[in-house]
């Protein structure tokens, strides 16, 4: 049986990947941290909380320590390196904390490999924020980096490490710069969520209005659970690399709340520019989104658009849900979980 290391299994990856490797019979160790309350409701929703093959596990990817002595006792083929202060907003805020966990966590784990087992095959998750203000349309895996926020520049380090000891010591080491992916698993911080959220309490009256910020930016949105599919394809590759996975389609911020809305059988229009837009429900006239300039970030990343070429022609790897058919799926999920009061 083989064994993985997921760390940041509360996350809505973790969730997706965990599910994934149980179903093809590893041993699953996922990690969480020590809060004062749980955070298991993903695993709860995916029904795989008490699964005999996966092992809960205390871990802070901050901690040296700790990660030598976790990849020591669990031993494992694989670890997926997920954990991170992942809200690009909050990384203005705490930049610090963001360059400790996010960028130096990583190598922490590098450096128990060295240590420990060089043949454990390591996965770190990359992401598209490293490519921030874009140098090329679409981006590849050749594309140059140029990261707009404390969260992508210590991405971009632990990115850089990866190869490192990838290239200093041998190390199956791969990269997955994955653009944003979303799911009914997504936190409710990140838009896509809080618009399907708010969509859901707006039909179900128990919400007016949704605030947002920036309405022109641009991304790339995925299925999160096919994106863990890659994630697992690139540590079974005879190599280790860098691989974009992407859906090469890249839509506002605007346009996902139109389809939300439209998922809720509610249509909108739009009115007014930058910090007096809102969104008004054609039937009723009320308005349901406006604009807070709260939620603008001190730097933007305008546009994000993939190629997953590589990824495609290396992996086999194609993702094949459409952002419509993603926008539903959460929009219902949020639909269900608001009527019955139990939304996280
Ligand atoms: P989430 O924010 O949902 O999950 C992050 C996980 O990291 C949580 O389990 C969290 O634990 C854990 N974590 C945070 N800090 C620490 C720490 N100090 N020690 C141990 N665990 C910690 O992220 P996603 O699942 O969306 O993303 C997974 C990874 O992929 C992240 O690294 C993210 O940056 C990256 N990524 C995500 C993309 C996306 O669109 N989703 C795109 C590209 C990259 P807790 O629950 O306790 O907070
Ligand atoms: P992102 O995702 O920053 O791309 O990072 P997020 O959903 O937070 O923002 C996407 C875009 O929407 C704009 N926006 C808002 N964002 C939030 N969160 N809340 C709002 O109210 C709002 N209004 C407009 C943002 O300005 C931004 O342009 C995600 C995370 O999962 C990262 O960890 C990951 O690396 C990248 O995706 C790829």
């Amino acid at each position: 049986m083989k064994k993985a290391i997921i760390t940041g299994i509360t996350g809505q990856d973790g969730a997706y990947l965990a599910e994934l490797l149980l179903g093809k019979g590893y041993a699953v160790h996922g990690t969480y941290r020590r809060t004062s309350s749980v955070n298991f409701w993903r695993i709860e929703e995916l029904g795989i909380q008490n699964h005999p093959n996966l092992h809960l596990v205390e871990y802070d990817l901050t901690d040296l320590g700790a990660s030598i002595a976790l990849v020591q006792k669990v031993q494992p083929d694989e670890i997926y390196n997920l954990a991170a202060q992942s809200f690009v907003g909050v990384s203005f805020d705490q930049p610090t904390t963001t360059a400790q966990i996010t960028g130096l966590g990583a190598v922490n784990l590098l450096e128990a490999i060295r240590l420990i087992n060089r043949k454990i095959r390591f996965y770190q998750a990359s992401t598209s924020e490293m490519f921030g203000k874009v140098q090329t349309i679409p981006q590849t895996e050749s594309t140059p980096f140029y990261p707009r926020s404390p969260y992508g520049v210590a991405k971009l380090y632990a990115h850089w490490m990866t190869i490192n000891y990838r290239e200093s010591y041998d190390i199956f080491g791969s990269s997955g710069i994955l653009f944003n992916h979303e799911s009914p698993l997504r936190g409710r911080e990140f838009v896509t969520r809080k618009i399907t959220d708010a969509v859901a309490k707006i039909k179900l009256g128990q919400l007016d209005c949704v605030e947002l910020g920036n309405l022109d930016a641009k991304r790339d949105w995925g299925y999160a659970k096919e994106y863990v599919e890659g994630m697992w394809r690139m540590l079974q590759a005879d190599q280790p690399d860098t691989f974009v996975l992407a859906t090469n389609r890249t839509e506002t911020v605007r346009d996902f709340v139109r389809m939300a809305f439209k998922g809720a059988g509610i249509e909108v229009d739009f009115h007014g520019q930058a910090e007096g837009e809102t969104a008004v429900d054609a039937a009723t006239g009320k308005t349901v989104m406006r604009v807070n300039p709260r939620f603008y970030r001190p730097a933007e990343v305008e546009l994000l658009i993939g190629d997953p070429a590589h990824a495609k022609a290396t992996l086999g790897w194609a993702p094949t849900t459409t952002l419509e058919q993603l926008c539903q799926m959460m929009v219902e999920a949020d639909l269900r979980r608001n009527r019955t009061g139990m939304s996280f």
